[in-house]
Protein backbone atom coordinates (compact mmCIF):
# COMPACT_ATOMS: atom_id res chain seq x y z
CA UNK A 1 0.00 0.00 0.00
CA UNK A 2 1.49 3.41 -0.61
CA UNK A 3 1.34 5.27 2.25
CA UNK A 4 2.76 8.93 2.88
CA UNK A 5 4.18 7.84 6.06
CA UNK A 6 7.08 5.76 6.32
CA UNK A 7 8.29 4.33 9.61
CA UNK A 8 10.96 6.99 9.60
CA UNK A 9 9.27 9.84 8.97
CA UNK A 10 7.00 8.78 12.10
CA UNK A 11 10.22 7.70 14.71
CA UNK A 12 11.47 11.11 13.22
CA UNK A 13 8.46 12.97 14.16
CA UNK A 14 7.85 11.31 17.38
CA UNK A 15 11.84 11.94 18.61
CA UNK A 16 11.05 15.85 17.84
CA UNK A 17 7.59 15.93 19.83
CA UNK A 18 9.22 13.93 22.72
CA UNK A 19 12.73 14.11 23.06
CA UNK A 20 12.90 18.33 22.28
CA UNK A 21 10.13 18.89 24.61
CA UNK A 22 7.73 20.22 21.85
CA UNK A 23 4.75 21.41 24.16
CA UNK A 24 1.98 19.03 24.66
CA UNK A 25 -0.94 21.57 25.12
CA UNK A 26 -5.11 20.16 25.63
CA UNK A 27 -7.76 22.50 24.09
CA UNK A 28 -11.69 21.63 24.28
CA UNK A 29 -13.86 20.94 21.66
CA UNK A 30 -17.09 20.96 22.76
CA UNK A 31 -16.52 20.28 26.15
CA UNK A 32 -13.91 17.32 25.59
CA UNK A 33 -10.36 18.00 26.36
CA UNK A 34 -8.44 17.10 22.83
CA UNK A 35 -4.95 17.78 22.45
CA UNK A 36 -4.73 21.61 20.97
CA UNK A 37 -3.41 20.35 17.61
CA UNK A 38 -6.94 17.99 17.38
CA UNK A 39 -9.12 20.75 18.07
CA UNK A 40 -7.88 22.74 15.33
CA UNK A 41 -9.14 20.04 12.82
CA UNK A 42 -12.03 18.88 14.65
CA UNK A 43 -14.68 20.73 12.28
CA UNK A 44 -12.91 19.19 9.47
CA UNK A 45 -12.61 15.60 10.97
CA UNK A 46 -16.74 16.01 12.09
CA UNK A 47 -17.07 16.23 7.74
CA UNK A 48 -14.41 13.53 6.52
CA UNK A 49 -15.97 11.44 3.98
CA UNK A 50 -17.04 7.74 5.77
CA UNK A 51 -17.41 4.60 3.15
CA UNK A 52 -20.25 2.35 3.96
CA UNK A 53 -17.67 -0.52 4.05
CA UNK A 54 -15.05 1.06 6.54
CA UNK A 55 -14.12 -0.95 9.66
CA UNK A 56 -13.53 1.66 12.83
CA UNK A 57 -11.95 0.59 16.16
CA UNK A 58 -12.66 3.11 18.58
CA UNK A 59 -11.92 3.26 22.38
CA UNK A 60 -10.91 5.30 25.20
CA UNK A 61 -7.08 4.91 25.06
CA UNK A 62 -5.28 1.67 26.51
CA UNK A 63 -8.49 0.06 26.67
CA UNK A 64 -7.01 -2.60 23.82
CA UNK A 65 -7.20 -0.76 20.97
CA UNK A 66 -3.06 -1.54 19.22
CA UNK A 67 -4.73 -5.72 19.97
CA UNK A 68 -8.20 -5.15 18.46
CA UNK A 69 -6.96 -3.04 15.35
CA UNK A 70 -4.65 -5.79 14.44
CA UNK A 71 -7.10 -8.73 14.47
CA UNK A 72 -9.20 -6.45 12.67
CA UNK A 73 -6.41 -5.73 9.91
CA UNK A 74 -5.86 -9.42 9.53
CA UNK A 75 -9.23 -10.38 9.02
CA UNK A 76 -9.83 -7.71 6.54
CA UNK A 77 -6.99 -8.95 4.92
CA UNK A 78 -8.60 -12.64 4.70
CA UNK A 79 -5.83 -13.82 7.75
CA UNK A 80 -3.20 -12.69 4.56
CA UNK A 81 -0.36 -12.54 7.15
CA UNK A 82 2.46 -11.88 4.57
CA UNK A 83 0.87 -9.19 3.17
CA UNK A 84 -0.62 -7.76 7.03
CA UNK A 85 3.23 -8.23 7.63
CA UNK A 86 4.50 -6.06 4.74
CA UNK A 87 3.88 -2.63 7.23
CA UNK A 88 3.25 -1.84 10.48
CA UNK A 89 -0.31 -1.88 12.36
CA UNK A 90 0.18 1.95 13.11
CA UNK A 91 0.28 2.35 8.84
CA UNK A 92 -1.93 0.13 7.89
CA UNK A 93 -4.81 1.62 10.68
CA UNK A 94 -4.87 5.21 10.48
CA UNK A 95 -5.07 6.85 13.33
CA UNK A 96 -7.85 9.42 12.37
CA UNK A 97 -7.46 12.33 14.70
CA UNK A 98 -3.84 11.89 15.18
CA UNK A 99 -1.95 14.94 14.28
CA UNK A 100 1.26 16.15 14.76
CA UNK A 101 2.34 19.74 15.37
CA UNK A 102 2.60 22.01 12.20
CA UNK A 103 6.22 22.41 12.65
CA UNK A 104 6.61 18.88 13.00
CA UNK A 105 4.44 18.04 9.90
CA UNK A 106 5.99 20.61 7.80
CA UNK A 107 9.82 18.85 8.58
CA UNK A 108 8.12 15.86 6.24
CA UNK A 109 5.42 18.14 4.33
CA UNK A 110 3.15 15.51 5.61
CA UNK A 111 -0.73 15.88 5.55
CA UNK A 112 -2.77 15.14 8.97
CA UNK A 113 -3.87 11.19 9.27
CA UNK A 114 -7.27 11.80 7.98
CA UNK A 115 -5.98 13.55 4.34
CA UNK A 116 -4.23 9.62 4.62
CA UNK A 117 -7.25 8.16 4.91
CA UNK A 118 -8.73 9.09 2.35
CA UNK A 119 -6.38 8.08 -0.13
CA UNK A 120 -6.36 4.92 1.25
CA UNK A 121 -8.14 2.20 -0.52
CA UNK A 122 -11.46 0.14 0.58
CA UNK A 123 -12.06 -1.81 2.73
CA UNK A 124 -10.47 0.56 5.29
CA UNK A 125 -9.95 -0.21 9.60
CA UNK A 126 -9.74 3.17 11.31
CA UNK A 127 -8.58 4.16 14.57
CA UNK A 128 -10.03 6.54 16.85
CA UNK A 129 -10.01 7.20 20.46
CA UNK A 130 -12.73 10.25 19.57
CA UNK A 131 -16.01 10.22 22.04
CA UNK A 132 -19.25 8.30 20.54
CA UNK A 133 -20.35 12.05 19.42
CA UNK A 134 -17.60 13.91 18.05
CA UNK A 135 -17.26 11.17 15.59
CA UNK A 136 -18.13 12.12 11.91
CA UNK A 137 -21.94 11.61 11.96
CA UNK A 138 -21.95 9.64 8.72
CA UNK A 139 -20.49 6.85 10.65
CA UNK A 140 -23.95 6.44 11.89
CA UNK A 141 -25.83 7.35 8.59
CA UNK A 142 -23.78 5.12 6.27
CA UNK A 143 -23.79 2.43 9.09
CA UNK A 144 -20.18 1.51 8.51
CA UNK A 145 -19.23 -0.98 11.48
CA UNK A 146 -17.90 -0.15 14.65
CA UNK A 147 -15.90 -2.45 17.29
CA UNK A 148 -15.63 -0.46 20.73
CA UNK A 149 -13.18 -1.91 23.57
CA UNK A 150 -13.50 -1.55 27.20
CA UNK A 151 -11.30 -2.36 29.86
CA UNK A 152 -11.41 -2.67 33.64
CA UNK A 153 -11.10 0.96 34.18
CA UNK A 154 -8.16 0.34 36.71
CA UNK A 155 -6.08 -1.46 34.48
CA UNK A 156 -6.61 1.31 32.04
CA UNK A 157 -5.80 3.73 34.91
CA UNK A 158 -2.55 1.93 34.97
CA UNK A 159 -1.32 1.33 31.44
CA UNK A 160 -2.54 4.80 30.60
CA UNK A 161 -0.21 6.20 33.56
CA UNK A 162 3.00 4.17 32.36
CA UNK A 163 2.08 5.20 28.83
CA UNK A 164 1.92 8.83 29.51
CA UNK A 165 5.46 8.55 31.74
CA UNK A 166 7.27 6.56 28.73
CA UNK A 167 6.04 9.83 26.05
CA UNK A 168 6.74 12.72 28.44
CA UNK A 169 2.68 13.49 28.02
CA UNK A 170 0.40 15.37 29.93
CA UNK A 171 0.57 12.96 33.27
CA UNK A 172 4.32 12.69 32.98
CA UNK A 173 5.91 13.65 36.68
CA UNK A 174 2.52 13.11 38.23
CA UNK A 175 2.43 10.50 41.52
CA UNK A 176 0.29 7.30 40.40
CA UNK A 177 -2.12 9.08 43.49
CA UNK A 178 -2.55 12.85 40.97
CA UNK A 179 -2.52 10.50 38.07
CA UNK A 180 -5.72 8.81 39.25
CA UNK A 181 -7.47 12.13 40.19
CA UNK A 182 -6.59 13.16 36.59
CA UNK A 183 -7.77 10.56 34.90
CA UNK A 184 -10.50 10.11 36.71
CA UNK A 185 -11.51 13.42 35.87
CA UNK A 186 -13.51 15.36 32.90
CA UNK A 187 -10.39 17.44 32.48
CA UNK A 188 -8.39 14.37 31.33
CA UNK A 189 -7.70 13.95 27.46
CA UNK A 190 -10.25 12.14 25.69
CA UNK A 191 -12.99 13.21 28.57
CA UNK A 192 -13.93 10.53 31.26
CA UNK A 193 -13.71 7.00 30.44
CA UNK A 194 -17.12 6.39 31.89
CA UNK A 195 -19.21 8.63 29.19
CA UNK A 196 -16.87 7.30 26.87
CA UNK A 197 -17.99 3.95 27.66
CA UNK A 198 -21.58 4.17 27.76
CA UNK A 199 -21.57 6.01 24.88
CA UNK A 200 -21.00 2.65 23.04
CA UNK A 201 -22.50 0.48 25.64
CA UNK A 202 -26.05 1.96 25.26
CA UNK A 203 -25.61 1.35 22.06
CA UNK A 204 -24.28 -2.18 21.87
CA UNK A 205 -27.48 -3.83 20.49
CA UNK A 206 -27.11 -1.92 17.17
CA UNK A 207 -26.38 -3.97 14.31
CA UNK A 208 -23.28 -2.16 13.15
CA UNK A 209 -21.98 -1.99 16.64
CA UNK A 210 -19.86 -4.94 18.18
CA UNK A 211 -18.55 -4.38 21.83
CA UNK A 212 -15.64 -6.19 23.12
CA UNK A 213 -13.95 -6.91 26.77
CA UNK A 214 -10.51 -6.79 26.92
CA UNK A 215 -10.79 -9.34 29.40
CA UNK A 216 -12.58 -11.33 27.21
CA UNK A 217 -10.25 -11.20 24.38
CA UNK A 218 -7.42 -12.28 27.38
CA UNK A 219 -10.45 -15.34 28.49
CA UNK A 220 -10.93 -16.39 24.61
CA UNK A 221 -8.70 -14.71 22.16
CA UNK A 222 -9.86 -17.44 19.37
CA UNK A 223 -13.66 -17.21 20.39
CA UNK A 224 -12.77 -13.12 20.32
CA UNK A 225 -11.21 -13.54 16.38
CA UNK A 226 -13.92 -15.20 15.53
CA UNK A 227 -16.69 -12.90 16.77
CA UNK A 228 -15.00 -10.26 14.91
CA UNK A 229 -14.55 -11.95 11.91
CA UNK A 230 -18.26 -12.70 11.66
CA UNK A 231 -19.53 -9.45 12.62
CA UNK A 232 -16.88 -8.17 9.56
CA UNK A 233 -18.72 -9.82 7.37
CA UNK A 234 -15.91 -12.18 6.78
CA UNK A 235 -15.92 -16.25 6.59
CA UNK A 236 -12.87 -17.58 7.38
CA UNK A 237 -11.69 -20.98 8.01
CA UNK A 238 -10.60 -22.74 11.51
CA UNK A 239 -7.22 -22.71 10.45
CA UNK A 240 -7.16 -18.94 9.37
CA UNK A 241 -8.52 -18.01 12.74
CA UNK A 242 -5.90 -19.82 14.26
CA UNK A 243 -3.20 -17.87 12.67
CA UNK A 244 -4.95 -14.60 13.41
CA UNK A 245 -4.89 -15.85 16.76
CA UNK A 246 -1.40 -17.02 16.93
CA UNK A 247 -0.59 -13.75 15.40
CA UNK A 248 -2.30 -11.61 18.10
CA UNK A 249 -1.13 -13.03 20.99
CA UNK A 250 0.88 -10.81 23.15
CA UNK A 251 4.28 -12.40 22.88
CA UNK A 252 3.78 -12.27 19.09
CA UNK A 253 2.76 -9.18 18.68
CA UNK A 254 5.53 -7.83 21.09
CA UNK A 255 8.29 -9.57 19.42
CA UNK A 256 6.82 -8.70 15.87
CA UNK A 257 8.69 -5.30 15.11
CA UNK A 258 5.05 -4.53 12.43
CA UNK A 259 2.57 -4.86 15.25
CA UNK A 260 4.89 -3.85 18.44
CA UNK A 261 4.18 0.25 18.13
CA UNK A 262 7.51 0.55 20.32
CA UNK A 263 9.58 0.68 16.75
CA UNK A 264 7.37 3.46 15.35
CA UNK A 265 6.79 5.48 18.83
CA UNK A 266 10.77 5.75 19.30
CA UNK A 267 9.84 3.95 22.68
CA UNK A 268 12.72 1.08 21.63
CA UNK A 269 15.02 3.83 22.51
CA UNK A 270 14.00 4.41 25.85
CA UNK A 271 15.73 1.69 28.50
CA UNK A 272 13.30 -0.28 30.04
CA UNK A 273 9.80 0.72 29.14
CA UNK A 274 7.81 -0.66 25.96
CA UNK A 275 4.12 0.13 24.74
CA UNK A 276 3.35 -3.46 25.46
CA UNK A 277 4.29 -3.32 29.13
CA UNK A 278 2.32 -6.45 30.81
CA UNK A 279 -1.02 -7.02 28.52
CA UNK A 280 -2.78 -8.57 31.51
CA UNK A 281 -5.74 -8.17 33.12
CA UNK A 282 -5.94 -7.39 37.17
CA UNK A 283 -2.79 -5.97 36.98
CA UNK A 284 -3.92 -2.70 39.02
CA UNK A 285 -3.43 -5.12 42.24
CA UNK A 286 0.10 -4.16 41.88
CA UNK A 287 -0.40 -0.96 42.10
CA UNK A 288 -3.68 0.64 43.76
CA UNK A 289 -3.05 0.57 47.54
CA UNK A 290 -6.31 -0.20 49.90
CA UNK A 291 -7.77 3.22 49.76
CA UNK A 292 -7.10 4.07 46.46
CA UNK A 293 -9.24 0.88 45.21
CA UNK A 294 -11.86 1.72 47.39
CA UNK A 295 -12.41 5.01 46.06
CA UNK A 296 -12.20 3.99 42.37
CA UNK A 297 -14.93 1.09 43.46
CA UNK A 298 -17.13 3.93 44.91
CA UNK A 299 -16.92 5.61 41.52
CA UNK A 300 -17.13 2.74 39.51
CA UNK A 301 -20.40 2.36 41.49
CA UNK A 302 -21.71 5.86 40.97
CA UNK A 303 -20.56 6.37 37.32
CA UNK A 304 -22.12 3.04 36.05
CA UNK A 305 -24.98 2.50 38.28
CA UNK A 306 -28.11 1.45 36.59
CA UNK A 307 -26.45 0.82 33.28
CA UNK A 308 -25.60 -3.23 33.52
CA UNK A 309 -21.91 -2.51 32.83
CA UNK A 310 -19.69 -3.75 35.16
CA UNK A 311 -16.14 -5.26 35.76
CA UNK A 312 -15.73 -8.62 37.52
CA UNK A 313 -12.05 -8.19 38.86
S1 LIG B 1 -3.48 3.09 22.77
O1 LIG B 1 -2.29 3.92 23.04
O2 LIG B 1 -4.69 3.73 23.24
O3 LIG B 1 -3.58 2.67 21.39
O4 LIG B 1 -3.28 1.81 23.71
P1 LIG B 1 -4.09 0.45 23.59
O5 LIG B 1 -3.58 -0.32 22.45
O6 LIG B 1 -5.54 0.71 23.68
O7 LIG B 1 -3.70 -0.28 24.94
C1 LIG B 1 -2.40 -0.71 25.23
C2 LIG B 1 -2.53 -1.87 26.21
O8 LIG B 1 -2.96 -3.04 25.50
C3 LIG B 1 -2.01 -4.08 25.73
N1 LIG B 1 -1.95 -4.97 24.57
C4 LIG B 1 -2.20 -6.29 24.64
N2 LIG B 1 -2.59 -7.05 25.68
C5 LIG B 1 -2.75 -8.38 25.44
N3 LIG B 1 -2.52 -8.96 24.24
C6 LIG B 1 -2.13 -8.22 23.18
N4 LIG B 1 -1.90 -8.81 22.01
C7 LIG B 1 -1.96 -6.82 23.35
N5 LIG B 1 -1.58 -5.79 22.55
C8 LIG B 1 -1.58 -4.67 23.31
C9 LIG B 1 -0.71 -3.32 25.99
O9 LIG B 1 0.24 -4.16 26.58
C10 LIG B 1 -1.23 -2.21 26.90
O10 LIG B 1 -1.61 -2.71 28.19
P2 LIG B 1 -0.64 -2.71 29.47
O11 LIG B 1 -1.54 -3.07 30.62
O12 LIG B 1 -0.06 -1.35 29.60
O13 LIG B 1 0.39 -3.77 29.19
Amino acid sequence: MDMYLTTEDFREMMRVMYTDQQPYTLGEYEGIPLASEVCEIMDELRSFEVRADDCWIVTYPKAGTTWVQEIMSAVMHDGNLEEVNKSHSMLRVPYFEQTFPEEVRRLKNLPTTHRIADEMPSPRVIKSHLPGQLLPPQIWTKKAKIVYVIRNPKDLMVSFFHFEQMLNLKGAGLSFEEYLGYRNSKKASYGSWWDHYLYFWKRRHQPNVLVLRFEDLKRDLRGNVEIISQFLGKALSAKTLDDITEHCSFINMKNNPMTNPDSLLAADEIPGRSFMRKGKSGNWKTHFTVAQNESMDALIKEKLHGTGLTFDH
